[in-house]
């Protein structure tokens, strides 16, 4: 195959591995709690060939699914690519056949076809487990259902024909309570079409309805928030035409003369219910968590001022801002009687954090005290000295557990050589209290040039075990915990 040259990632701590394999019984530092049994299971994007345009988006890179499986105190890991139908068509060809990420127009005419933009997805941004089944997911096709035995890639999954639509998102919510799956598509009809389309699903996989609106103008939609009465949708900044992909060009341009849009859906609501609330240039492109307390509905979120990612250009060909993508933890307030579009908007709390933001997923639309998320801790700055190739300035050296009760920050910092993926939080028992868990997440040690899942006590904000990678693990986008119940991992 053709080198990889200098494009993005291609050297340094991010250059692609491109094995699949497993580890077993992991070496591991400290000890694993016992108690936890089921799965980390992550994804994230991995280019098995080098992107056909060297300036693409990182977002365009194969899907590469990995689990550390927990049994007893011993940990196994294994990786493998997710076999989408793009990635047996590159193997076949054996060189990139698929251009730019999201413009179908750009790929080589073997497999060109913007009728079904579906077929070309990387399914490489989330996991998810629904009705006992594995899924990798990816915004602009349907999920891939993987088996949770092997990491094999089964197939293109459309949930029994009831899934209506080419786009199922990266963020499904399940309610804790009822089990029921809130899952929606967007880019609904067609390449760069506004409609959004919302499905509601027992929690034994039934799906009972459908909702249809269109969003105030194409954006990417990518995560949501839902109270036990209500969806919110978030409108942002990045925006896409069909004519901008004919020509050649990338799907999103962020356009800081666009307003921000908060939809909110009743979860019981047609389409004439969505009502949108209004507000300046703004990133919300993941959110912690939301309630509805009598006529309000309360969200927070770690939310920037401008466009988020750099290699999604500005509309108007300006310089990226590196401060507009930085995020923090705020809180926005609407207020359903209000016959304004405003809505109120303050900063919980003032240290920036990454965009990738966690909680108990156990109090997912109720009432809750914590959040968590990766932020770089100046106090504790990266060691010149100590530090290994590739890791330069500000990086994710920390995670933070923020008390909404007392809006006091608690952290826990992973080394002076290392840079955090996204964790996430795994209860002790199902019935522990909120946030009696364990944080887990992949931490890159660029001294070492190897990968090590850490393990915190989240009560304590203090690491109780360190599994240590004989190499470096591909980049994560999100990663989840699966409990033994949920998923057949054996
Ligand atoms: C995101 C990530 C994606 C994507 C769209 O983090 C949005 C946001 C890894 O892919 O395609
Ligand atoms: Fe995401």
């Amino acid at each position: 195959m053709v080198s990889f040259g200098d494009v993005t990632g291609g050297r340094g701590f991010g250059a692609p591995m491109r094995f699949e394999g497993s580890v077993y019984d992991c070496e591991v530092v400290g000890k694993v709690p016992t108690s936890l049994n089921g799965a980390f299971v992550r994804v994230g994007g991995e280019w098995f060939y080098p992107p056909m345009k060297p300036d693409d988006s990182p977002f365009n890179a194969d899907g590469y699914v990995s689990m550390f499986r927990f049994r007893n105190g011993i940990v196994d890991y294994t990786g493998r690519w997710v076999r989408t139908p793009r990635f047996e068509a590159d193997r076949k060809a054996g060189r990139q056949l698929y251009g730019y990420y999201r413009n179908p127009f750009t790929d080589d005419p073997s497999v060109r076809d913007p009728s079904r933009p579906n077929l070309r997805t990387v399914s490489n941004t989330n996991t998810f487990a629904f009705d006992g089944k594995l899924f990798t997911l990816k915004e602009d096709g349907l999920p891939i259902r993987i088996d949770p035995k092997t990491l094999e890639t089964v197939g293109s999954y459309n949930f029994g024909g009831q899934w209506t639509g080419e786009t199922f998102t990266a963020h499904p919510k399940l309610d804790p309570e009822t089990g029921e799956m809130i899952a929606f598509g967007y880019e609904a009809s067609g390449l760069a079409s506004n409609d959004i389309v919302f499905q509601f699903f027992d929690k034994a996989g039934k799906k009972k309805r459908e909702v249809r609106f269109k969003a105030p103008y194409v954006a990417m939609l990518h995560d949501i928030a839902i109270t036990e009465k209500h969806i919110l949708i978030p409108v942002c900044g990045y925006t896409a035409s069909v004519e901008r992909l004919r020509q050649g060009g990338v799907h999103w341009h962020w356009d800081s003369k666009l307003p921000s849009y908060v939809g909110i859906l009743p979860r019981d609501g047609e389409a004439k219910d969505v009502r949108w609330f209004k507000g300046p240039e703004s990133s919300t492109v993941h959110t912690f968590n939301a309630r509805t307390v009598g006529n309000k509905v309360i969200m927070e979120a770690p939310i920037g001022t401008s466009n988020p990612f750099p290699f999604f250009p500005s509309i108007d060909g300006g310089p990226y801002n590196p401060l507009g993508g930085r995020c923090f933890l705020r809180r926005q307030t609407f207020d359903l009687n209000s016959k304004s579009d405003g809505f109120t908007d303050e900063v919980v709390e003032g240290t920036d954090m990454t965009g990738l933001g966690r909680i108990d997923d156990r109090y997912t639309g109720r009432d809750y005290r914590y959040a968590y998320c990766g932020f770089a801790d100046r106090e504790k700055p990266f060691d010149e000295a100590k530090g290994g190739p590739g890791l330069k300035g500000r990086v994710t050296n920390s995670y933070g557990r923020w008390d909404l009760s007392t809006n006091r920050l608690a952290t826990y910092f992973a080394g002076d050589a290392h840079a955090l993926q996204e964790g996430c939080f795994a209860p002790k028992s199902p019935t522990a209290p909120e946030g009696d868990g364990y944080l887990i997440g992949v931490a890159s040690n660029y001294r070492e040039m190897r990968s090590e899942l850490v393990i915190i006590d989240a009560a304590q904000m203090q690491e109780v075990a360190r599994v240590i990678m004989p190499f470096r693990l591909s980049s994560q986008v999100h990663g989840n915990w699966f409990a033994d119940k949920q998923l057949a991992f054996a």
